[in-house]
């Protein structure tokens, strides 16, 4: 037998709680395929309904519970009609990022086969590159208030953060990433004639860190015309590095590029390995699916490959991505509706498992 990984799984809410399962249950025969072993504790928090319970997101004594993890497994949080948007994110799964260190979101992007891409004329191939989102500071930062609350002068600030460690960091990451690919091409996303202190702050560290590269061509775009261009020309992109807000924006327009954001995986990286990575599917709790076991679970299964990558089982974490690209390109009924089918999250689940198995 090989190493034994210790997971931490945190369904949260929504189509999280229905995902998650499926997951587990691919990386179940991957580690049967692959002798090794996986050791899950799961937790309730990090939802609305422990919320209801307790009143809070999280427990005293999560921090030291989770980081004797070798990772977190996590599904989706939010569920507005019992806490607002703003306390469940900022209440958990922020929580994690910053005080785990988890400085990079990673977000691959690839129109896969089978999955038929709303930009006409694209096959799988001509869409695959990452999104890097700095993911502890920027815009989400909870600096800022309001004052004359109540009156007509009531004016709400909030401040963006860049500190030089947290963004040299992230282009560091990126930089890395891209020259280790073939077109060893990196854009930068920022909006720097807008925002006049912090944007071009973050284009001046992208000039000092690219005298590090020489190999690695660099384009730099504003938001507003890098998303449009994403929609229009999607194969130009290879490795794409943006500040906390545009980065999220960035990996659900991609995905949706590519399809579905059904299909779309992150991680939430510490690349020191001082505490627990956390991977988690781009999307959300989707309230207005959640309950019909029709949610696409590619999402959290894409995001299980990755955790073995990170974990050091990168043949498994390869076999579960061909699995799902199997399956996807027979098509037809094993399908969520998402993708133009019309099964259940288990079915499709389970057809990404049994392949594995085969
Ligand atoms: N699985 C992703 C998830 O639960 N997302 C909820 C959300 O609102 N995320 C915002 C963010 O990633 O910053």
């Amino acid at each position: 037998m090989g190493a034994t990984h210790r997971i931490a799984v945190i369904p949260g809410d929504g189509i999280g709680t229905e995902v998650v399962p499926a997951g587990l249950r691919v990386l179940e025969a991957a580690a049967s395929a692959f002798g090794f072993r996986l050791d899950y504790e799961q937790y309730d928090y990090a939802s609305a309904d422990y919320y209801t319970k307790t009143g809070t997101m999280l427990p005293d004594g999560w921090f030291d519970q989770l980081n004797q993890f070798d990772a977190i497994f996590f599904g989706a949080v939010g569920w507005p009609d019992v806490v607002p948007d703003h306390i469940s994110l900022w209440g958990s799964l922020l929580q994690f990022r910053r005080h785990f260190d988890q400085y990079v979101s990673l977000r691959p992007v690839k129109l896969l086969p089978g999955i038929t891409s709303p930009l006409a004329g694209r096959e799988p191939g001509d869409v695959d590159f990452f999104v890097v989102r700095e993911n502890t500071e920027g815009e989400y930062s909870s600096i800022g208030g309001k004052i004359f609350e109540g009156t007509d002068r009531e004016t709400v600030i909030q401040e963006t953060v860049m500190t030089r460690t947290g963004v040299d960091r992230i282009l560091k990451y990126a930089f890395d990433l891209a020259q280790s690919r073939p077109k060893k091409h990196l854009t930068s996303a920022t909006k720097s004639n807008g925002i006049s202190i912090t944007m071009p702050y973050w284009d001046q560290r992208v000039e000092a860190m690219a005298q590090n590269f020489a190999d690695v061509a660099v384009d730099k775009y504003h938001i507003d015309i890098l998303t449009a261009n994403f929609v229009l020309h999607p194969d130009w992109f290879d490795v794409v590095v943006a500040s906390n807000l545009f980065g999220d924006i960035l990996s659900d327009l991609g995905p949706a590029c590519t399809g579905t954001i059904g299909v779309a995986p992150s991680g939430n990286i510490n690349p020191e390995r001082k505490f627990p990575s956390l991977f988690e599917p781009v999307h959300g709790s989707a309230p207005d699916i959640a309950g019909k076991g029709i949610a696409n679970p590619i999402g959290q299964i894409w995001s299980a490959s990755m955790m073995l990558d990170h974990l050091g089982e990168t043949e498994a974490a390869a076999a579960i991505m061909t699995a799902v690209e199997d399956v996807l390109a027979v098509g037809g009924d094993t399908l969520t509706p998402d993708i133009g089918g019309t099964a259940t999250t288990q079915t499709l689940g389970d057809a990404i498992r049994r392949q594995l198995e085969t």
